[in-house]
């Protein structure tokens, strides 16, 4: 108690002890009556019974405490030795199978169009590349590239790819991105299941009548080989050869030059404009070098003319140098036995077109 005002102070000496007594021994015995027994035998060997079948129930319910505590600790944590996936781990990975699956069918639906069904290429550039997944197409590059749009990869404001992030103006929100991304950088190392873009129940191939499955792009065991340089941070400088002679690149005999070296043979012409050819066919004189001059009528995209066997996804037979419009070189192409070929662009799959040599 604190004092008051206006109080005497209270008084705190100790109070006085009444003097110790002996206490009688009786007080902390019982009462003769609980020390007198009435137990019959039957009744003792009873008490008995049941104090041993309730130990028994309370070693149960302990066990079973007991069990449940190590069940469950394994449960939540995985068995050791990596027999059974943690249950937090086994969710994320769930979910991440969900976004991939999802993000499948974005990008399906908006980019396949130009970015080829399997990344291949074709308008876009090819995004399934081992060199580019590596490192270039890392997730904020491609997070930033749909929100920017086609002019983040190498500043190009006619860049044909739009904005795809709604953050600018875009269809895609960004769970959606999200996913597409999740798609675009998943491995190769397991299966997804193709699901119904509405339903999202899998989709059955009428032919096997098996769930249909793909795989991701990405490789991540891929290592780049040593002393190799990143990919450029611009897709377009990975076509850009050195000043240095191009001869290195082997198979093919990049013969371009801007002015005419062979004598008045063929000359086949073709352009490129708006990320396709302007011709479908082109005639050659069989065993017969000729040449090609090629217009590149993109203002700094890369094209090219290369020949393949049979057809365009053929064998490579001849590849032409790859340039940045809007230029012409003439090609020397060397003399090819009779028979159709399909020539293509080496940077656009989709840029193609037949070769008959006769
Ligand atoms: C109309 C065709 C078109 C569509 C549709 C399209 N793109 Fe593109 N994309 C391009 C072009 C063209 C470029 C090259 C940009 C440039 O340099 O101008 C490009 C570039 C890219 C790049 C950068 C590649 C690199 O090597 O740096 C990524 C990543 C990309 N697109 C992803 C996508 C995704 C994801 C979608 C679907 C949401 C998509 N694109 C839809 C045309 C398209
Ligand atoms: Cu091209």
């Amino acid at each position: 108690m604190t004092d008051q005002p206006g109080r005497e102070p209270e008084q705190r000496l100790p109070v006085p002890r009444a003097p110790a007594e002996a206490v009688s021994p009786e007080r902390f015995s019982a009462p003769p009556s609980a020390r007198r027994f009435g137990l019959t035998p039957e009744r003792a060997a009873q008490i008995v019974r049941q104090s041993s079948n309730a130990r028994f129930v309370g070693f149960l319910a302990v066990a079973v405490v007991v069990l449940f505590v190590v069940v469950y600790y394994f449960y939540e944590l995985g068995l050791p030795g990596g027999l059974t996936q943690s249950r937090l781990a086994a969710e994320t990975e769930a979910q991440q199978v969900t976004a991939v699956e999802r993000g499948y069918n974005i990008y399906q639906a908006n980019c396949a169009r130009c970015h080829g069904v399997n990344g291949e290429g074709g308008i876009g550039p090819k995004l399934n590349d081992q060199s580019k997944l590596f490192w270039h197409l890392r997730e904020d590059y491609l997070e930033k590239i749909l929100e920017v749009g086609g002019r983040y990869a190498c500043g190009d404001p006619n860049s044909l790819m739009p904005v795809w992030s709604d953050r600018n103006g875009g269809p895609l929100n960004y769970k959606a991105i999200e996913e597409l991304i999740a798609f675009l950088r998943a491995t190769n190392e397991r299966e997804y299941l193709v699901r119904n873009p509405e339903l999202f129940e899998p989709v059955i191939d009428p032919a096997t009548g098996k769930p249909k499955t793909f795989t991701g792009w990405r490789d991540p065991n891929w290592r780049p080989e040593p002393g190799a340089t990143p990919y450029p941070a611009c897709w377009k400088d990975e076509f850009t050869q050195p000043a240095s002679p191009p001869a290195a690149s082997p198979g093919a005999s990049p013969g371009a030059s801007a002015a005419p070296s062979a004598p008045a043979g063929v000359v086949l012409e073709i352009s490129a404009a708006n990320i396709a050819f302007d011709v479908a066919e082109l005639r050659a004189p069989a065993n017969t070098p000729f040449q090609i001059r090629f217009t590149n009528n993109d203002a700094g995209i890369p094209h090219n003319v290369a020949i393949h066997e049979g057809s365009p996804t053929g064998p490579e037979v001849w590849r032409g140098e790859i340039f940045n419009g809007i230029e012409t070189r003439v090609y020397d192409v060397p003399a090819l036995p009779a028979g159709t070929y399909g020539f293509i662009c080496t940077v656009h799959p989709n840029m193609t077109g037949t070769l008959i040599v006769e």
